[in-house]
């Protein structure tokens, strides 16, 4: 039987914990929530996420509504929320995970309600679990999950997959609880990261705990468990995405092929590189030499996490930098920059995406970013458009035939706009080809089968025998 992830009934169930779970029969498609309903559609299983806070919380999960696969809700308080979702989540583990330390906001309380929910959420797990059952955990939510599940006993195998990038040990250090992230981290058979890079930095924070061992055959040791850093870049379902696109219909206001389409599609957050892409679009306007050729760059990002107060600043800066570039170069019958932040219907999107001429996707630290991915799959391979991409996206590992900038330069990002609008059709199929071919191998179902392949070799139990360290002694 080949090894490919797929699961059979006697090796035990897959169990998925994410923060997000859709709770009605919807499943939006796109991102995370989406890569997770495919994985479990194919291998079954269950699947647990947050329920809706309310004025008490107790262990256990409540089952909601099942199909392919069961899922079910933990509880939290409305209080643990604040200080576990918005607090130390997104206000903590996400700036600093983006290399964003300047923005950390740490306050008293919110570590604890995160170690709180981690300990009920693994509490609850426990109570569910078979012998052979594997655990795959979701994202930052929820590092300390593993450690407590091993406090209690279980010897399970456990997956972590990060989604977002891993920070420098510089970085770590600004966290209270520096000194527990290598512990987080080895409570897992292993954790998969989206880009090689990734793999890097998480080797470097791992040399600096005294107790982490790397043993000779890339595996690493801590308090007797073995476990391994690998990456894993998530896909997209590319083949359904480019028959969506094809079929959709572009809003009759966009059809005139004579005006170039720039576009950006992202969840309005600071990662992502918004500002910076609009000053580069401003850049290139100003140093236009044809002003006969005008652009519009159809930005959509709809606003997220507005409870967190670094996304009301982003959005003013926002709002005040395309402002301030649509009165500099806008005419009676042109708006430079068009900016939505309404939720636009998947469809219409990937219609948006063939449309276009030229996609930006700048993020200054991003996972993966899958608008990249979307926008090559939603291409005609006939006529395709021209992907822009910053250097620091994960996704730039995998897609070199993009046009690379760096997000902090603004010529850079104004000299990739000229060069995207004037290429010819030969080179843009060429580019276009191979980024397609990569984007449909390595989709979505690609990364569930790889990383949950390799979750199933890892052994239970460490077996140190005839392995030798690389960095240090075992065991001392
Ligand atoms: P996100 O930060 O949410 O995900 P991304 O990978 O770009 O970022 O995924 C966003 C998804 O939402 C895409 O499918 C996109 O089409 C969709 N989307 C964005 N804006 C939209 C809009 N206005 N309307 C409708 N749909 C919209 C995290 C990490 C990423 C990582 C993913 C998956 O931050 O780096 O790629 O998880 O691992």
């Amino acid at each position: 039987m080949p090894d490919d992830g797929t699961q059979p009934a006697e090796q035990g169930r897959l169990i998925v914990l994410s923060n997000r779970i859709p709770k009605g029969d919807d499943v939006p498609a796109g991102g995370l929530v989406f890569a997770l309903h495919e994985a479990l559609t194919d291998a079954g299983g269950i699947w647990v996420g947050a329920g809706t806070p309310g004025e008490t919380a107790e262990d256990g999960l409540t089952p909601l509504a099942s199909g392919d696969y069961e899922r079910m809700t933990f509880e939290l308080t409305k209080q643990e929320h604040r200080g576990f979702y918005l607090g130390y989540s997104n206000g903590v583990l996400w700036p600093l995970f983006h290399h964003r330390a300047d923005l950390l906001d740490i306050q008293e309380g919110e570590f604890d309600a995160y170690a709180v929910v981690n300990a009920r959420v693994a509490r609850s797990l426990a109570a569910i679990l078979r012998p052979d059952d594997m655990v795959w955990i979701h994202d930052y939510h929820f590092l300390m999950v593993a450690s407590e599940l091993r406090k209690l006993g279980v010897t399970n195998r456990i997956g972590l997959f990060l989604h977002i990038p891993i920070p420098t040990v510089n970085d770590v250090m600004a966290l209270p609880e520096s000194k527990q992230v290598a512990g987080w981290f080895a409570a897992h058979d292993l954790v998969g990261l989206q880009t090689r890079r990734d793999v890097a930095a998480a080797f470097d924070i791992l040399r600096h705990d005294d107790r982490t061992q790397l043993l000779n055959d890339g595996t690493w040791v801590r308090e007797g468990r073995a476990f391994k850093v690998l990456s894993f870049p998530i896909g997209i379902d590319a083949k359904a995405f480019a028959e969506t696109a094809e079929r959709s219909v572009v809003p009759q206001l966009l059809l005139d092929r004579r005006a170039p389409l720039l576009i950006g599609v992202d969840r309005l957050d600071y990662s992502k590189g918004l500002v910076h892409r609009f000053q580069a679009f401003g850049e290139y306007l100003h140093r236009r030499e044809d002003l006969s050729i005008r652009p519009t760059f159809l930005q959509i990002a709809p606003v997220s996490r507005e409870d967190v107060s670094a996304y009301q600043e982003i959005r003013e800066e926002l709002e005040r930098t395309s402002g301030s570039i649509n009165g500099a170069h806008a005419d009676l019958d042109w708006t430079p920059i068009r900016y939505i932040r309404r939720h636009i219907d998947r469809d219409r999107i990937a219609a948006l995406y063939r449309r276009a001429d030229v996609a930006m996707v700048t993020p200054l630290a991003d996972g993966m970013n899958l608008v990249a991915k979307e926008f090559v799959a939603a291409q005609d391979p006939e006529d395709p458009g021209v992907l822009i991409l910053s250097v620091f996206a994960g996704a730039a590992e995998q897609m070199q035939e993009a046009l690379m900038i760096n997000p902090h330069d603004q010529a850079s990002g104004a000299e990739a706009i000229a060069t995207a609008l004037a290429m010819p059709l030969e080179e843009r199929k060429r580019r276009h080809e191979a980024l397609r071919e990569g984007v449909f191998a390595e989709d979505v179902a690609w990364w569930t089968r790889s990383y949950l392949a390799e979750l199933r070799r890892s052994s239970r139990s460490l077996d140190m025998s005839g392995l030798d360290s690389v960095e240090g002694s075992i065991g001392t």
